[in-house]
């Protein structure tokens, strides 16, 4: 009953979008109208979620069946959300796929334990962790745990490979804050290739522990949602295009997305997941987007920006206030100038625009319908204060220079090097990392193992929105970053760390190297 009530529903909102889109606003009351129906449905199957995992990702498995066969007219789909696991035994397959991007067309496509994508990971900080990861392509690939703080024997860099049609069963403690982190190849040469076919997904971690948490939005896929950010060019055949040509954002694996809204503070994770291009996000409604959080937590106090740049690897917690906007429809924009960004290392979209056909920059339509029974309508502007350190602390400063001209990416002169270890660090050291930028092109720089503090951009302060821990930063052309970070808990001979550029055409041609953590 419950199904055919939203088919229903589905169906009468499509009717009333179609017409919104030919009339104009007129129509708009009706269409809240409809959408606040479907509104009170969420509301009472959240109801009856309560607040056990178990039950909680059983419904959204159902709500994501409902929600991928609605599409709208105009082009627009239901936003697509993954699967959650939130158990510590989690069961992972890579393999082929075909996803249907464009109505009536497949896509060749990789996922984990699906045919895009994968599932969406929650584990709670001090968790251990049991996972099967199968390789079913007919090739080699690593899985690695980007942002958290693992062995490196775990941490599923190029040195720890699963060969095809084979498992890797790695265990770990969940030694985390409350973050998003995210899973995805890393084997050495072709790790962009099976990225951008769709093998990634997001890790969320939890603290049950932390007051500042337990106040902000936590009921997933009701007020607090992931979202992976990329762009894929089509050739005329639909497949992913390998010549380049129109790249378009793809939300979650959804080309055009709309996502109802409550009408009251939501929070979302960001991950740029792409290979190689940035987002510059901000809202239809002019007003600055919150920002509560970085790739390792959430920032010392909440902070605002008008449109938020994010780059390849990057992750961000942001919050939208919609209590103002109820019965209303806006968009989350993307800026992201055309073709331009920093993908010119023979990376697709050079030439042309990147602009989805149908929806131009509004990257997502959000309709806002009525408020969730227990909304969360307002957060402390004080969130987390976690220990950082001073600069006087620091035993050692390392400076690291990025260069081309591509395709030769390299870092302090040299390429990558599989059988170099480029630096050997003493367990415990605090360090400083001083990158810079002698390039032409933007490079997004990450380091395995650790979470920094960004100390200064050219010699002045990060912007607030910056200012809490991270493993990617972006270093622009002819500028120097330096961050302070600490090698800890881990140590070995055999297997390294990495650090790189993350976009992946630069990290396969050479702009990576590897530490090893040593007693
Ligand atoms: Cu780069």
């Amino acid at each position: 009953m419950k199904n055919h009530l939203r088919n229903l529903i589905s169906i009468l909102i499509t009717v009333f979008i179609i017409s919104l889109v030919a009339c104009g606003d007129e129509n708009s009351n009706e269409v809240l109208q409809i959408t606040s129906e479907e509104s009170n449905e969420d509301e009472e199957s959240n109801e009856d979620e309560e607040s056990n995992e178990e039950e909680e990702s059983n419904e959204e498995e159902e709500v994501i069946d409902d929600t991928s066969e609605t599409t709208y007219g105009s082009g627009l789909t239901t936003l697509k959300f993954p699967e959650i696991i939130s158990s510590t035994n989690i069961d992972l397959t890579m393999d082929y796929g075909s996803t249907e991007f464009y109505e009536g067309h497949l896509t060749t496509t990789r996922g984990f334990n699906g045919s895009y994508l994968g599932p969406l990971l929650v584990m709670n900080k001090d968790d251990i962790m049991n996972i099967t990861v199968n390789n079913n392509q007919s090739e080699a690939t690593t899985v690695h745990w980007h942002g958290m703080h693992v062995p490196p024997n775990i941490d599923g860099g190029p040195h720890v490979v699963i060969d095809a049609n084979s498992t890797w069963q790695p265990s770990f403690t969940v030694m985390d804050e409350a973050s998003t982190s995210w899973y995805h190849p890393h084997l050495h040469g072709n790790s962009r290739e099976q990225v951008n076919a769709g093998l990634a997904g997001m890790i969320i971690v939890r603290d049950e522990s932390s007051p500042i948490q337990s106040m902000l939005p936590k009921t997933l896929y009701v007020d607090e949602y992931p979202l992976i950010l990329q762009y894929q060019a089509f050739d005329d055949s639909y497949e992913f295009s390998t010549e380049g040509g129109t790249e378009v954002a793809v939300i979650n694996g959804t080309i055009d997305p709309i996502l109802e809204l409550p009408a009251q503070m939501v929070r979302f994770h960001i991950l740029n997941a792409d290979d190689g291009e940035n987002f510059t996000l901000n809202l239809s409604t002019g007003e600055n987007i919150m920002i509560i959080g970085t790739e390792g937590g959430l920032l010392p106090t909440t902070a605002y920006v008008s449109e938020l740049e994010i780059t390849n690897g990057e992750r961000y917690e942001i919050m939208l206030d919609l209590t103002a906007y109820q019965g209303q429809t806006i968009y989350l924009q993307n800026t992201a100038p055309e073709g331009g960004g920093p993908g010119g290392g023979g990376g697709p979209g050079g030439g042309g625009g990147r602009l989805s056909v149908t929806n131009a920059e509004n990257m997502i339509t959000l309709i806002i319908s009525e408020p969730t029974t227990s909304a969360v309508t307002t957060i402390p502007s004080s969130l987390e204060n976690f220990p950082s350190w001073s600069e006087s602390e620091a035993d050692i400063t390392r400076q690291k220079i990025l260069a081309g001209p591509g395709p030769n990416w390299t870092i302090d002169g040299v390429g990558y090097d599989h059988d170099v270890n480029n630096l050997e660090i003493p367990l415990d050291n605090i360090e400083i990392w001083e990158i810079t930028n002698n390039s032409d092109q933007e490079h997004p720089f990450h380091i395995h193992d650790v979470q920094f503090y960004i100390l200064d951009i050219d010699g002045i302060a990060p912007p607030d929105y910056k200012a809490g821990r991270k493993d990617v930063v972006q270093v622009l052309a002819g500028s120097t970053v330096r961050f302070i970070t600490q090698f800890e808990n881990f140590t070995s001979d055999e297997f390294p760390y990495m650090y790189h550029c993350h976009i992946l055409a630069h990290e396969a041609s050479g702009m990576m190297g590897q530490f090893i953590v040593v007693e």
